[in-house]
């Protein structure tokens, strides 16, 4: 059986990063609501994420997004973040939301289009020497709508380029993160469409470059745990985008539609040493809160990722692999579903309360105050971000 106390100290040293644009308005492209006392800029955000970091002790680093989160200073932004106890995390690059981007950036046919969104991404570099990101994020929205629009394998070759230049560009503790996606805004091709796509212009690139699995860009009933456990296995797997589909690319929260999903995605982390420090894979979440107040529902999300890995780590790996080395079916798939069916709210209630945080986070945070307070004192502006 799991050693409790172990169990205990892998969940007290769980670290889940928020993104700085899961606390601004967002929405969909019919209709973005704004809410009372969401953040007027970068700063108010991370005031905002210092709140969750505050009731739930997990969630220390939050993700910008460049240019949503655009100061003068960001080394005056990190210190912000530091002195209220977070660090800046990832730094994600925007090369959608510009008019030259409409055939794409670092995959266009013009040279002019793919310098411009590779100076960009030099850019985020530059701002990650000075916040002292470690990791830079890249979703493209590169692809094409018909048959014919481009030449496939040209726009492989324009990527690989781009991506070798910006990897030249790295610190030593510095990575690039590739994420994948199926579709969206491309309908025909994309050109980043699935993890393989990403593995293999990360290999080539070295070991500075690792695959992010955004759980929300797969075709339906893609087994992601097996993605998950291939890529650790490889020393490929640079960390998570977590989020909720039902449909396409919802963001919605975390373990909100297949709470069992993310416990087997989970436990593919857990079994093959993804929490150890040392495997370095970052626990983002990537995430829009267009209906549901927004604080409440990172700190929601947060316990989410915390029950998943708790139940991953309540897995008895001697009796699964017995049972497997035995060709016990029954019982090896027994032994994940006891892990899985087992109530791990209490023990998270524990661990909170012997680091000397409130058991619940949600209830703690509506007893703040906090939320009154911003929705009185943030009046007017409102920060740019999806669907702004
Ligand atoms: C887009 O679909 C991707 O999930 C991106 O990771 C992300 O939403 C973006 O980078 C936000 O800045
Ligand atoms: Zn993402
Ligand atoms: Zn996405």
């Amino acid at each position: 059986m799991p050693d409790i106390a172990a169990v205990k100290a892998a969940l007290a040293g769980q670290r889940i990063e928020t993104p700085s644009w899961g606390y601004g308005n967002s929405g969909t492209r019919f209709k973005v609501f704004t809410r009372a006392g969401v953040p007027r800029d970068p700063y108010e955000k991370l005031d905002d994420a210092a709140r969750v970091h505050e009731f739930t002790g997990v969630a220390p680093k939050v993700s910008l997004h460049i240019p949503w989160d655009k100061v003068d200073d960001y080394a005056v932004l990190s210190t912000y973040a530091k002195d209220r106890g977070l660090e800046l995390g990832a730094i994600n690059s925007n090369t959608f939301q510009d008019d030259a981007y409409r055939l794409g950036s670092v995959c266009h046919p013009d040279p002019k289009v793919r310098r411009k969104a590779v100076d960009h991404l030099l850019e985020c570099v530059d701002i990650m020497d000075a916040t002292g990101s470690a990791d830079l994020k890249l979703w493209f929205a590169d692809g094409t709508n018909y048959p014919g629009q481009d030449d496939v394998v040209a726009r492989q070759d324009r990527l690989g380029e781009a991506l070798a230049e910006v990897y030249g560009r790295l610190g030593d503790d510095q990575r690039l993160l590739l994420e994948y996606k199926l579709f969206e805004p491309s309908f025909y091709t994309t050109d980043v469409p699935d993890w393989g796509t990403s593995y293999a212009h990360c290999l080539k690139l070295g070991p500075k470059a690792q695959v992010v699995v955004d759980t929300g860009h797969h075709a339906p009933g893609t087994n992601i745990e097996f993605i998950v456990a291939f890529l650790l296995r490889e020393g490929k797997l640079g960390g998570f985008d977590f989020n909720s589909r039902f449909y396409a690319d919802d963001d919605l929260m975390v373990g909100a539609a297949d709470p069992f999903q993310l416990f087997r995605i989970m436990h593919e982390v857990a079994k093959n040493g993804g929490l150890d420090r040392a495997a370095n894979v970052a626990f983002m979440l990537d995430q829009c809160h267009n209906v549901e107040a927004k604080i409440p529902a990172v700190i929601r999300s947060v316990m989410n990722v915390q029950e998943a890995t708790a139940k991953a780590l309540l897995v008895d790996l001697d009796a699964l692999a017995a049972a497997q080395a035995a060709g016990d079916v029954l019982a090896a798939h027994a032994v994940l579903m006891d892990a899985y069916d087992t109530d791990v709210r209490p023990l998270l209630r524990e661990v909170r309360e012997e680091r000397g945080l409130h058991p619940d986070p949600v209830a703690a945070y509506a007893a703040s105050g906090w939320q009154e307070r911003i929705a009185a004192e943030r009046v007017g502006g409102e920060q740019a971000g999806w669907g702004a």
